[in-house]
Parts: C-alpha cells; sequence; structure tokens
C-alpha cells in the first residue's frame, strides 16, 4: 500500500484522492495551484509592499493593509523556519482533524462537516469572541497534498489549504461567518549526515503560511490588527511546539 502511494502523485491530476467528477474537485485543484504558483513567482519578485510586524529571527509575521467598506482584509504571510520535523509531518498536523484542537487557541468549537476524500474534509469551526466584536464562526474545506517537484535536486515540499465553503449542514445562522483562504506550504531540508544515517538533527523544515481572512462585516481595525500580531506568532510558535511533541520520540515520516 505505501509503494503505491510512493508512486501515484507523478501525475498533477492524481496528486488527490478527490474524485474528478466530485463537485469540489476542480475548485481545490484550482485554489491549491494558485497557491503554490504564487509562492513560486514571489520568489523572484522584488520586494513588493509586505510589511514586516514581527521579527523573532526564525519567525517572520508580514502583512499588506488592505481594507474594504471599512473592513480590514489585511493579507497575513509568515515564515518560520524549525528543526527536528519534517514538512510532511508538519502539514500532517496542520491538517489532521482530530488533533486541532489541542493546539488551536483561537477556537471555541470544531466539527467535522463531511469527509469529502482521504486527504479532504470540511469543518465547522467556533472561533473564541474577540470583544467588542459579535462571535464569528467559519467553513471551510483543509486539503493536504505532497506537491510534485519539476527536478529531483529541489527540496520536498507539502501543503495544506484551508479555503471557505457552503455546506448545506453548515448554514451561517449563529454567528458572523468569516470567510478565508489559509495555506500552509512546507519544505524539507535535509543536510546529509557522514554516515547516511539521517536522524531528526539533520532535518529543518521551512514553513510558509499565508492567510487572507475577511472578518464577514463590522470589525474595528486596530482591535482585529491587535488581534493578528499577537496571535499569528503566538500560533506559529504554539503550533510547531505541538508538532516537536508529537514527533521527536517517533519514526521520521518523510
Ligand atoms: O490557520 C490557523 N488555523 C486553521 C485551523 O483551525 C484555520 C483557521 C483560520 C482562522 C483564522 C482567523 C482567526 C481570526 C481571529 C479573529 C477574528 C475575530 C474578529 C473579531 C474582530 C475584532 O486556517 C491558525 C490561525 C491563527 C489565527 C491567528
Amino acid at each position: 500500500e505505501k509503494k503505491m502511494k510512493l508512486e501515484a502523485p507523478s501525475k498533477p491530476e492524481l496528486s488527490t484522492s478527490l474524485a474528478p467528477e466530485h463537485p469540489f474537485y476542480n475548485q481545490v485543484n484550482e485554489v491549491v495551484s494558485n497557491h503554490i504558483r504564487r509562492l513560486l513567482t514571489e520568489i523572484k519578485e522584488v520586494k513588493d509592499d509586505w510589511v514586516c510586524i514581527v521579527d523573532q529571527g526564525d519567525l517572520k509575521v508580514f502583512k499588506r493593509e488592505l481594507e474594504e467598506n471599512g473592513v480590514p482584509l489585511d493579507p497575513m504571510k509568515a515564515v518560520c523556519t524549525v528543526k527536528g520535523m519534517t514538512g510532511h509531518e508538519v502539514c500532517h498536523y496542520f491538517w489532521a482533524f482530530d488533533t486541532r484542537m489541542e493546539w488551536e487557541a483561537t477556537l471555541e468549537t470544531s466539527r467535522v462537516v463531511e469527509w469529502l476524500s482521504d486527504d479532504t474534509f470540511i469543518s465547522n469551526n467556533v472561533i473564541k469572541r474577540v470583544w467588542p466584536a459579535s462571535q464569528r464562526d467559519a467553513c471551510f474545506w483543509s486539503h493536504m497534498r505532497h506537491m510534485s517537484k519539476s527536478n529531483d535536486e529541489g527540496p520536498d515540499s507539502w501543503i495544506v489549504v484551508n479555503y471557505s465553503c457552503e455546506h448545506d449542514d453548515c448554514p451561517p445562522n449563529k454567528y458572523v461567518r468569516i470567510t478565508m483562504n489559509v495555506a500552509l506550504i512546507c519544505e524539507t531540508i535535509i543536510e546529509p549526515p557522514a554516515d547516511g544515517n539521517i536522524t531528526r538533527d539533520n532535518i529543518t523544515c521551512k514553513i510558509t503560511y499565508t492567510a487572507d481572512v475577511n472578518p464577514g462585516g463590522w470589525a474595528p481595525a486596530s482591535v482585529l490588527r491587535a488581534v493578528y500580531k499577537r496571535e499569528y506568532p503566538k500560533f506559529l510558535r504554539r503550533f510547531t511546539t505541538f508538532v516537536e511533541e508529537k514527533t521527536h520520540n517517533k519514526d521520521i515520516m518523510f
């Protein structure tokens, strides 16, 4: 079974277990491709208008100030480098529903609405209330995949996307519905040891996290921006510490 999984993704259309006739198939592939394209082109672009709001060396958070009819939409981006874990492991835990509440500090509750395939599910997440705004919730699909490589030399990469959607079993009725387009892309860098035996000491993971969140209605910009500045670095620290605890005494999942 393992061997099948390793061989299957050579064709891009086969890199998801979602069936091509599934109603979400085209959207998932399109959104994932856009994230990958955005990441690849941004590397080449000269410094654009991202402003660094947190710099802790191994962890940096950037934003672009954007407002629409008084609603702050600031796109966020964070880069974080962690040792001792692979991109596959980091993506797995960002995607995995059963452990989400162990690291998610901004959620009050989270439930699965529907499994679409073994790499994609829809969940409903109620976000803790932020005073003085009304409480929010979100409904989004979470999808994880291995990124196919253009050459054998480059780092191995994985991606998770959380993208807002609608679902009959998740109507927006109790809370203000936020919408989002979130991606976590991880590259695994291996420094090959002289003896050829790779341990966690030889592994570094480079995480790029992007979040476009629309608070879905009035939200005081100053409060929201303060929440973002505090919560995004906190999330990345807490989440990567969680992955480290989960993986440090387990076999490496490449
Ligand atoms: O990406 C993160 N978590 C994911 C899995 O749960 C998922 C969730 C994203 C939600 C991000 C929105 C948080 C916004 C919180 C404030 C909104 C309240 C408005 C009130 C205004 C005053 O992709 C980690 C998310 C880390 C969040 C900082």
